[in-house]
């Protein structure tokens, strides 16, 4: 549906700047907020990098679940800062978003009662502490996959928000590989917690990257913009390809009965995740969709009186400073 909208808004625009555009793009220009852009350009990357800023701040729900049980001060402190990392790209992605005309009060409000998306992981639960170690180790390892090409983006301001992004996600997923070889090489009951872990984050983590190339309503549209640079699949394969031999190294079993070195690709094969259940959860109806939706709508509601006091004082400096005038 959306596609067809951008499509048919891209169509009606005038040909000769579209052209031109897509000339820009295809000798990797960047293109700046005041450029001229297709609307259907803009949309998407309302949508994509509105998304992406939602995933960032609702991702740190299932992770804040575990600070008051972090099992050492250290751990809470890494923990911590992590959590307050993806505020921070939440931040970066918002202001990347205003460039394009909308306000992070709108984008804010679109999440909130359903209108926009945030990424399908956050959406189930973290049940033990190991799984700090798998969201550290994949979900993280996963968002680095897909981010490090977008640092590549066509869209100027996207791509200097993923560039900050990536270095810090880096750490991010260090830190999670480090928390599953704590767990792996533990007690045995330790170990059967990170493979626990692993067995409940895989699927959802191969979802992360979006339906399967086939079922892909965006993908074409957005790599000729290069607002992608990779398709789903393709960093899918990556992932996994890079991912397989790290849960060797941890002496951990990807629950994967199919996952096999196929030497003439020159990569894993693997089964695919279980998509009806993927569609459900981008839907609103996964695990913990309605409590994430819940959680975001009270600190919105909550945190109220402080954006109306932050208001009143910028309108009352505005005034002050026009009487002086
Ligand atoms: N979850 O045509 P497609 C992070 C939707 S990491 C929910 O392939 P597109 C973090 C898609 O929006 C995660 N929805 O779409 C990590 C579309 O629906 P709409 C955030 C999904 O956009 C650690 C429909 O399915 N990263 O933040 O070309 C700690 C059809 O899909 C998902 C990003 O957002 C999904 N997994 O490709 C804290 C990266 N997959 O919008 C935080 C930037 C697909 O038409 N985004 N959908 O209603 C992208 O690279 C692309 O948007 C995607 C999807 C690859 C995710």
């Amino acid at each position: 549906m959306y596609a067809q909208m951008v499509k048919s808004e891209a169509t009606k625009e005038d040909p000769e700047k579209l052209a031109a555009f897509q000339a820009r793009i295809d000798a990797g220009e960047k293109i700046e907020p005041k450029d001229w852009m297709p609307q259907g350009y803009r949309k998407t990357l309302i949508r994509q990098i509105g998304q992406h800023a939602h995933s960032e701040i609702v991702g740190q729900l299932p992770e804040s679940n575990w600070l008051t049980r972090a099992p050492t001060l250290e751990r809470k402190a890494i923990l911590l800062a992590k959590i307050q990392d993806e505020a921070g790209h939440g931040l970066y992605l918002y202001c990347a978003a205003e460039t394009l005309g909308v306000s992070r009060d709108e984008l804010t409000e679109m999440l909130l009662d359903g209108r926009m998306k945030y990424s399908s992981i956050f959406s189930y639960p973290t049940l033990t502490w190991a799984d700090m170690g798998a969201v550290g180790w994949l979900v993280d390892g996963a968002a680095i996959m897909n981010q490090v090409p977008l640092q590549r983006t066509s869209f100027g301001p996207y791509s200097r928000a993923m560039i900050r992004v990536c270095k810090e996600e880096s750490f991010h997923q260090r830190q999670g590989f480090d928390v599953m070889m704590k767990m792996a090489t533990g007690s045995p009951e330790q170990k059967r917690m990170a493979q626990d872990a692993l067995n409940r984050f895989w699927y959802p983590a191969l979802m992360m990257f979006g339906p399967s190339d086939k079922d892909s309503v965006h993908s074409s549209q957005s790599m000729a913009w290069k607002i992608k640079m990779n398709t789903n699949d393709e960093l899918r394969q990556k992932f996994v390809d890079q991912t397989a031999p790290q849960a060797d190294f941890l002496g951990l079993t990807i629950p994967d009965d199919n996952l096999k070195w196929n030497e003439e690709k020159d990569g894993y094969d693997f089964s695919e995740p279980d998509w009806s259940e993927f569609h459900d959860v981008i839907q609103g109806n996964g695990p913990c969709s309605v409590d994430r939706l819940r959680a975001r709508n009270k600190a919105w509601d909550d945190g109220a009186w402080v954006r109306d006091g932050l208001l009143a004082h910028a309108e009352k400096k505005a005034a002050r400073k026009v009487a002086a005038e």
